[in-house]
């Protein structure tokens, strides 16, 4: 018996615990085949930050033998957080794996579960290298609606995707279940990492048991964009490598003033769909040559 109810990869059961919950963590979401092109671009960028290390005289060794999880840690052991920010604390470069990624089937059919066939890639997606002891990493807690508190987009769902195991250790995702009811709370730029993130005060948290979420490889966490949540600091040799990409139905705010999004699914005008040339130009939907 089929148990999907709007379309889309998620069970009943599913969809319902996310309703309930407002979260759902979908293992095994991912290959490491699927992984590899976003694995790629991570490491392309990581040399092209060992290149500019080393042009600058701030390190002499590229670590160009190190693995993927601990290069960019290497490259960064003897610096300090300026130099990590320096590179911006989350990046939003247009590369190829990364369209890849955000245009998954495996995502989109989940998402589709939760919003319906007509889906709209979120410009605002984070790939997040977290380097142990760069303050930058720890996220406070906060509702991802913060960022665009005056926009008419909801449901906007996140979709985080490790990279590496996320451990305890190395600063995995925490979340308070059920928080994404509530409203949007009033939040500040807290002041001691460099990068303004926007955060929650201890006395608005409440009383809801936090949940720490470690999860494998190729794990998807999908949560509310109204729940609050937060991650620990890097307490471990490596990297720990993640990917937050965000999807809302597609007639709702596009948020120009965060970047150009794309049409990543349709039922409707399939033709319309982003193709790789699309994002790459920063054009929302696909047109076709006259
Ligand atoms: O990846 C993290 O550590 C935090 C992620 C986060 O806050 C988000 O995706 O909104």
């Amino acid at each position: 018996m089929d148990k999907r109810t709007k379309g889309g990869s998620l069970s009943k059961e599913q969809q319902l615990f996310y309703e309930r919950e407002g979260y759902l963590v979908i293992e095994n979401l991912l290959s490491e085949e699927e992984m590899l092109s976003v694995r790629q671009a991570m490491t392309g960028k990581v040399s092209m930050i060992a290149d500019d290390l080393f042009a600058s005289g701030l390190i002499t060794d590229k670590l160009e033998g190190l693995p993927f999880q601990s290069r960019l840690a290497g490259l960064f052991e003897s610096l300090t957080d300026k130099h990590f920010l320096k590179y911006g604390r989350g990046w939003r470069d247009r590369l190829p794996g990364y369209f890849e990624l955000m245009s998954n089937p495996n995502i989109l059919d989940a998402v589709e579960s939760l919003i319906g066939p007509e889906i709209f890639a979120s410009p605002v997606y984070n790939v997040r290298p977290k380097v142990p002891k760069v303050a930058a990493g720890a996220v406070p807690w906060h509702q991802d609606k913060s960022y665009w508190p005056g926009s008419n987009a909801n449901p906007v769902i996140t979709v985080w995707i490790s990279f590496v195991d996320a451990t305890l250790d190395n600063g995995c995702l925490h979340i308070k279940p059920r928080t994404h009811l509530s409203q949007l709370l009033d939040w500040h730029n807290e002041q001691y990492s460099g990068t303004g993130y926007t955060a929650l005060h201890e006395h608005q948290l409440g009383d809801i048991e936090t949940l720490a979420l470690p999860v494998k490889a190729g794990t998807a966490i999908l949560f509310n964009d109204r729940l609050l949540h937060m991650s620990t600091p890097n307490e471990s040799d490596g990297v720990r490598w993640s990917v937050d990409l965000r999807y809302q139905p597609t007639d709702q705010d596009p948020m120009l003033n965060h970047g150009i999004g794309f049409l990543a699914r349709s039922s409707k005008y399939p033709n319309r769909v982003a193709t790789l040339e699309d994002w790459l130009a920063e054009r929302m939907e696909h047109q076709a040559r006259q």
